[in-house]
Parts: C-alpha cells; structure tokens; sequence
C-alpha cells in the first residue's frame, strides 16, 4: 500500500511538471524573454549594400530596421558588425577568371561562394543603415577586411582561426547569452550565431529581425545548423522590453 501511495505520488508530480513546462513556454511566447545586464544584441551587416537598391541586397532587408531599433530599447548591450571588403576581395566574383556570382569555388580553407562586389571598405555600400537607431551601441566589429579570407562570422573567419577578439570582449564584458539580429539570415547571422554557441554563450536568433539570402536552400540549411549548435528561433515579440 504504501509503495503504490508513492506511485501515485509520483505520478502526480510528473503532472505537476509537464504543466509547468507548457506554461512555460506560453509564458516565453507572450513576451517572457527579458534582457538582462549579461545579455547583447549583436546587430550583422545592415548595410546599404545588403538593403533595397544595395549590390548584394537581401529581400525585404530594410524590414529589419524598425524591428531591430524597437527591441534595441531592452539592451544595454550591443554589438554591431560592418562587412568591409578590400577592393578586390576574394569572395567577389569579379575577382575569378571566368566566374560570375553565386558559384561555388574551393579556396585553401574550404568552399566559398562568390558574391558581387559588395561592402568595400570606405564606400558607401558598407555604410551602417542611417535609419538604425542604436545608442545603447558600443563596439562595431569590422570583417572580411582580410583579402583572402572571408568572414561570415562575427566571432571567427572563414578560415576557422582568425578571429575577430569579439567573445574575449563578450566575455570581458561579463556577457553570457547574445541574441544575434540582422543580415543575411543564412550567412552572416548563422554563422554568427553558431560560433556563438562553440565559444560558450546562450544564443539567440530573432527570427523577424532578420531576412536571408536563400541561394540553392541556403536558408533550411542554416535554420538546421542552427538548431543542431544550439541556437534557439525566437520573434521579437518574445522580448520583453
Ligand atoms: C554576407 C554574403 C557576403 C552577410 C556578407 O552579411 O550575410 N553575405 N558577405
Ligand atoms: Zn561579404
């Protein structure tokens, strides 16, 4: 008898239990998330050259802005990122024989796709958007500035070793979960925000503050190795801010 009162004891809170975790997440889905001094928002790559009427522009790219500056409001912390390419840069299809954008080439570290002239150091393109309104920022993190290596990644180049001093500062700063917005979804934004996770920080992606590129599946393929790493999908409305 007194085995089977403990049974049902038992049974009783795992009930208690699965209740409290599908509140939870209702709670998460209202608004629950709540940036606190250990939090960032890291900001990728909104630039001209990634907006409308931009050299590489992503779709819809300019629909970030409002999103990004209204939970910007919540932080404390925030980390921009500017692409900013040499003239003739290796990842620019202009700079291969032969090649247009969009292909594929192996270069000494691995695959790199070619893109068309973009975010060159000095020019307009790889200016910020003058419509972010960030003054809570307080590092801009420049990449790909190395002719021949690319870097998606805000933490780490294209070449997996070089990086870029960002989780030293993260972490300097006391920082322990980013929340990584901006352009493009699929490239900069994912690599970010998985590299995010190997250093060691809780991350996550504001799924409707970010737009992709999607070329060849680009973008499923990034939302898998996103989820594989660790990172969590999140809206801007599961903020509180
Ligand atoms: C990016 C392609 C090339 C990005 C940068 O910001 O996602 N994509 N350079
Ligand atoms: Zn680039």
């Amino acid at each position: 008898m007194v085995y089977l009162d403990r049974r049902e004891l038992a049974l009783g809170f795992a009930t208690v239990a699965v209740t409290n975790s599908l509140i939870g997440t209702a709670a998460q889905a209202a608004g629950g998330i709540k940036p606190d001094g250990a939090s960032a928002l890291i900001v990728v790559d909104v630039q001209n050259c990634f907006l409308p009427g931009g050299s590489l522009a992503v779709k819809d790219g300019d629909q970030v802005v409002p999103v990004i500056n209204k939970i910007a409001k919540g932080f404390a912390n925030i980390v921009m990122t500017q692409d900013w390419h040499t003239a003739h840069h290796v990842s620019f299809a202009s700079s291969h024989a032969g090649k247009k954008p969009f292909d594929v080439v192996d270069l000494p570290y691995g695959k790199q796709v070619l893109w068309p002239d973009h975010c060159v150091q000095g020019t307009d393109g790889a200016n910020l958007s003058k419509n972010l309104e960030l003054p809570t920022a307080q590092l801009i993190i420049r990449k790909g500035f190395h002719n021949d290596v690319d870097s998606y990644s805000a933490f780490l180049e294209a070449d997996k070793k070089t990086s870029t001093g960002l989780a030293s500062y993260l972490k300097a700063r006391g920082i322990k979960t980013v929340f990584v917005t901006g352009l493009a979804t699929d490239f900069c934004v994912a690599w970010t925000a998985i590299d995010a996770r190997a250093a060691g920080f809780t991350a996550y992606v504001v799924e409707d503050a970010c737009r992709g590129i999607d070329a060849s599946g680009s973008m499923a393929k990034a939302w898998a190795d996103m989820t594989k790493a660790g990172v969590k999908k999140i809206q801007s409305a599961d903020l509180t801010v």
